[in-house]
Formats: C-alpha cells, structure tokens, sequence
C-alpha cells in the first residue's frame, strides 16, 4: 500500500523520517493536503519518537485577575472598559481564596492572566504574587504573557530586564504563551493593533528564557489569517526556540466567535483543528510539547488530537468562570476532573501521566 494518494507527501514523509527541518513551503503543502490520515501518521510518528505513549495533563486552576483592558483586540469576548458594566479586578485578597480553593482540590499551577489594565500600580502584581507563595509556597505561578510583560514595561517606564526580574523575585515561575495570536502583519495588526507586534512578543520570550524561566507559547487560528500566516508563525517559534531555548509547550487555540467583534466568522472546524496540531508539532521541531487545550477544541477533538501529534490536554483548568468561559467550546464547560482527563487519554490509547507546570512527573498517594 502506497504511503499516501498525495504524492508531495512522500519526499517530505522521507525528511520527517530523517528527522530533517521542514521548509516554508512544505509546511503549505502540509495543510493543503486531503490526506489527513498521512498527514496525522508524520505529526503521530514525531509524537511517539519524541514521548512514546505518554500524555501529560495536570491538575491547575485559571484565574483572571482583571477584565479591564485598554487593548481592543477583535477576537476577544473577555474585556471591558475600566467604567464598562461587567468590568472587574479582584482584590489580592480573592485572589488568596482562589488559590486556596485550587490548592484543595490538589492543584499544581495556578494559570494567571488578565488584561491591560491601567488602573493598577506595578505593585499590585508584585503584592499577588509574593502573598500567594507566601501562601502557597509549592503552589506554580505561571502567570502573564509577552503582551501583559509589554505593556507593564511601557506603561510603568521600567526596562524589560526589571520587570521580568521583580516579577520573578516576587513568585512568577513560569509564562503562559497567550498574545501571540498570529504573529504575520498586516494580519496581526487587523485584529489587535493597540498591542505589542509579533517581534516584540517574540524578544521579550527570549529575554524570559534569558532570566532563566520557562514560556510557552499559542497561535490564535481560524479568524481571518492565512495558511502562510500559520507556517510563518510556526518558523518564527522555531527560529526563536533556536536562539534562547526557553519554550515548553506550543498550544493552537481554535477562534471561538461568539461574543466578539468577528462573531459573523464561522471559526476552524475538526478537519482544520486535527491538521493545525499536526503541522504545527512537524514544523516546530524543536518544541517537546504540543497541547491539545481541550477548552477550545472540545473533547472529542481534543482526544483525537492525541493521534494528531499532540502529547498534552493542559489541564483540568477549573476557571472562576471569566477569560476561558469567554471562549470554551462546549456551552461555557471550563472544568474537567481528574479522573475524566485520565480516562480520556486512556481510552485513545495513551498512558496517562500527571505533570507539574514544566513536566516533572506529579505522584499521588490517591488519585
Ligand atoms: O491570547 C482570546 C486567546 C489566549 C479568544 O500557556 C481566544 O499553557 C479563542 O493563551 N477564541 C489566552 N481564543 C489563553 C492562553 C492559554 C490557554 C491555555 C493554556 C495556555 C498555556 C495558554 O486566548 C489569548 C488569545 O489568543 N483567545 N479570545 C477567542 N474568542
């Protein structure tokens, strides 16, 4: 039986066999064939070479410090103006109770992000984050992403260096990846100009790494980019990942239109979803981590995404029900225990392992 009945899949197939560097060009074709089956078998061999059977998932809670955001990005359903009804920040204090909620039902990571809010002083951050160590001192901060990191520098006139420095002495232990968005202009800028653009995102992840913590990162997809768009967002990750190291984990978030500014846009579907993971774990080979964010996808996507290249669901997440309500796939659904996570990484075939937030194995007493 031949390969594929795509036959610009063979000589890459050939390459990925090789464990060679795919070009601009072959990711293109990579996303445009109808082979999805080939195509998921490459994104599965690279996945098994790289993790075997193993999936990660952990146990971890969001929590979204402040809706009000000066930026205006079309693609989000989650902000508000400082005197919008609906506008929020929670005091350190909730944040506490939060995090101690988290911590009960045995969480890891808490996952902190917010908006661009310029009612708050540069303390507030430094205040939350060392009271919740103080704490929680095992508890995980991966909290604030490339976009949140900008702005406070601009805003609070500091250099890169002592922002990343006070927030790390005060318990931030590692970044999400979120505001990446897509990095390619002039789409970037079409759906969230009042924002840092794709190169600044990308310095300030290497100046993290740099001071030694961990990121990750995202690509928003199915809005209004194109399929080069994706691939020049795959090498910008990988050229950047060549030169400071410090990115885990590559997450694709799936549009989720509703309540936003693009709402009459349809969003990907699952043939879209499977093939992003797939591609995306075959261009980004020097990423160990592809996750499958149930949130967005859904589960059954998600769950058939493990065959697709991906070897993590993230978590279950367990939202105070604000930024990932706003975009959740299925009716608003932000919390997974940890025995469903378990089970649905085992009934794909996988062997389900807990991790902490930059994948040290997790052993309980119980489960
Ligand atoms: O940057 C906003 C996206 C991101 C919508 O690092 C939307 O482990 C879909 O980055 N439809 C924040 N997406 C979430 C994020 C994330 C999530 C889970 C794990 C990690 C990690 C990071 O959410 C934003 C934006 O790209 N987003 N609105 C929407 N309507």
């Amino acid at each position: 039986m031949q390969f594929s009945f795509d036959t610009k899949l063979n000589s890459i197939a050939a390459k990925v066999e090789r464990g060679e560097r795919l070009t601009f060009d072959e990711g293109v074709a990579l996303y445009k064939t109808d082979d999805l089956n080939a195509l998921g078998k490459l994104a599965d061999f690279v996945r098994r070479k790289k993790h075997g059977r193993t999936t990660y998932f952990n146990v971890n809670r969001h929590f979204n410090h402040t809706n009000i955001c000066v930026a205006d990005c079309k693609f989000c359903g989650f902000y508000k103006r400082a005197r919008q009804e609906g506008a929020y920040t929670h005091s350190i204090d909730e944040g506490i109770q939060i995090a101690r909620d988290a911590v009960a039902e045995g969480a890891t990571e808490l996952h902190i992000v917010g908006g661009l809010n310029s009612k708050l002083p540069f303390e507030y951050y430094t205040d939350l984050f060392s009271s919740l160590k103080r704490e929680f001192p095992a508890l995980h901060l991966k909290a604030l992403t490339m976009v949140e990191l900008d702005f406070m520098a601009r805003f609070y006139k500091m250099a890169d260096e002592e922002v990343i420095q006070r927030l790390k002495a005060a318990g931030m232990n590692s970044c999400p990846g979120g505001g990446a968005e897509i990095f390619a202009e002039p789409t970037r800028s079409r759906i969230c100009d009042h924002k840092c653009d794709g190169t600044r995102w990308l310095e300030l992840a290497g100046k993290v790494h740099k001071a030694g913590l961990k990121t990750n990162a995202t690509m928003l997809y199915g809005h209004i980019e194109t399929i080069e768009d994706r691939i020049d967002h795959f090498i910008k990750l990988r050229q950047q990942q060549d030169k400071t190291g410090g990115f885990q984990c590559f997450i694709p978030l799936a549009f989720y239109p509703s309540g936003t500014a693009l709402s009459s846009l349809p969003g990907p579907d699952g043939i879209d979803s499977l093939k992003t993971i797939a591609v995306s774990r075959l261009m980004i080979d020097n990423f160990d981590h592809i996750k499958a964010y149930w949130v967005m996808l859904g589960k059954h996507t998600a769950q058939t995404a493990l065959h697709f290249g991906a070897n993590d669901l993230d978590g279950t997440i367990t939202d105070g029900g604000e930024l990932t309500e706003s975009y959740a796939a299925e009716n608003g659904e932000v919390k997974m225990s940890r025995a469903e996570l378990i089970a649905m990484i085992e009934n794909a075939g996988f062997e389900a392992v807990e991790r902490d937030t930059v994948y040290n194995r997790v052993e309980r007493q119980s489960a």
